[in-house]
C-alpha cells in the first residue's frame, strides 16, 4: 500500500534586523504558492522565521528584544500567510518566538492543517549556547538567555493523513528525539534550523557543520522508520554565515531531496507514509527486537560515579 504526501521544504535565505514582519510573510508567501503549483500538501518552514536570527546579539534591554517575539499566532502580520494556506489549501509549520501572556518564552513551532485548523505547537527542547554575553565571541548564541527549555516533550499528531512530530534546530542533535517520536510511531519529523557555521567553542567543528546536519537526521530517520524534513534558514545573515543544506530524507536513511542554494528555495518530494513499515516493520521492529531493560542509563539520572 502506498499513503503518499507531497511535502515542501520552505528554506529561507538571510532575514536582515529591520526586514519587517510583512516583507518576511510575503516570502513565505511566495514559497507556499510555489509549493501549490508543485502539489504540495505541507509546507515546512525554518526556526525563528518571522525574523533575523536575533540570539546572535546581547540585548540587555529587554524593550529591544521583545520585538523579535510574537505574542499571539496568528497575528495582524501573520494573517496572510494563514488565510492563504488555507485558501490554497496547504497546510504549514513555520517557527517563530513565543512570548506567553505570563512572559515566558519560548522557541515554538506551530503546526496548521490543510484546512486551517491548528495542529499543535511544539516548544524547544534542548536549548544551545550560553547565558551570559560572552564578548570573546565573535557573535553571541544567547538563546539559553532567551529562551525556557520546554518540559513538554515530544508528542506526535494525527494530521495530513499520517503521524506528524516536530523538533527544532539543536533537538535534531540528541538520538532521544527521534527515538521518543519514534516510539509513538512518527512517520515524518519536521525540523528547522538555524546553523552558524562557525562554532565557538570549538572552531574545528565549523568545517563539519553540513556532514554533522545531514549525519543526525538520517540517522534519526532511519533508526526509527520515519520521513525527516530538515529545513534551514541559511546563507550570510548580517554578517554571520549559517547552514543551508536542507533536506527531505527517507526512512531509508537516504537523502531524497535537497536545497541546492543558500536563499529562499522551495525543495519537494512525494513522501509514501507506507514506506515507514519496511523498517518498523523489520529491522526496527521495537517490540520484537528493542531491550528497553538494559537502556536505563539513557532516561535515568546518572549518579556522581556515572551509575544510573
Ligand atoms: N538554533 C540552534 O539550535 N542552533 C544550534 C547551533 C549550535 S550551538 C551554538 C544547532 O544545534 O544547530
Amino acid at each position: 500500500m502506498s499513503r503518499f504526501l507531497t511535502v515542501g521544504a520552505g528554506q529561507l535565505g538571510p532575514i536582515a534586523r529591520d526586514d519587517s514582519r510583512d516583507e518576511v510573510v510575503e516570502r513565505l508567501i511566495a514559497l507556499l504558492r510555489d509549493g501549490a503549483s508543485q502539489g504540495c500538501e505541507l509546507v515546512v518552514f525554518p526556526e525563528l522565521a518571522l525574523t533575523t536570527f536575533f540570539p546572535r546579539w546581547y540585548f540587555p534591554d529587554s524593550a529591544e528584544l521583545d520585538q523579535f517575539y510574537e505574542t499571539e499566532m496568528p497575528n495582524p502580520s501573520v494573517q496572510p500567510l494563514f488565510d492563504e494556506a488555507r485558501r490554497l489549501g496547504v497546510g504549514f509549520s513555520l517557527g517563530y518566538a513565543e512570548k506567553t501572556p505570563d512572559g515566558r518564552r519560548f522557541n515554538t513551532t506551530i503546526l496548521v492543517e490543510r484546512d486551517g485548523a491548528e495542529v499543535a505547537r511544539f516548544r524547544k527542547v534542548h536549548i544551545p549556547g550560553h547565558e551570559d554575553h560572552e564578548p570573546w565571541r565573535p557573535f553571541q548564541h544567547l538563546e539559553r538567555r532567551y529562551f525556557e527549555e520546554s518540559n513538554e516533550g515530544f508528542p506526535v499528531h494525527k494530521a495530513f493523513g499520517g503521524v506528524m512530530g516536530m523538533a527544532t534546530c539543536n533537538d535534531r542533535r540528541w538520538p532521544e528525539t527521534y527515538r521518543v517520536m519514534g516510539l509513538q510511531g512518527v512517520e515524518m519529523i519536521l525540523i528547522g534550523y538555524n546553523t552558524p557555521i562557525h562554532y565557538a567553542p570549538d572552531p574545528g567543528q565549523n568545517a563539519l557543520q553540513g556532514f554533522h546536519n545531514h549525519l543526525v537526521m538520517q540517522a534519526g530517520a532511519y533508526q526509527n522508520g520515519t520521513w525527516v524534513v530538515g529545513v534551514a534558514k541559511g546563507g550570510l545573515e548580517e554578517g554571520v554565515e549559517s547552514l543551508s543544506d536542507s533536506a527531505i530524507i527517507a526512512p531509508s536513511g537516504q537523502v531524497v531531496a535537497q536545497a541546492l542554494t543558500s536563499d529562499d528555495e522551495l525543495v519537494v518530494a512525494r513522501c509514501d507514509l507506507d514506506w515507514c513499515n519496511h523498517y518498523k516493520g523489520t529491522l526496527f521492529d521495537f517490540e520484537r527486537y528493542r531491550r528497553p531493560d538494559v537502556y536505563g542509563l539513557i532516561a535515568g539520572q546518572p549518579d556522581s560515579e556515572g551509575r544510573a
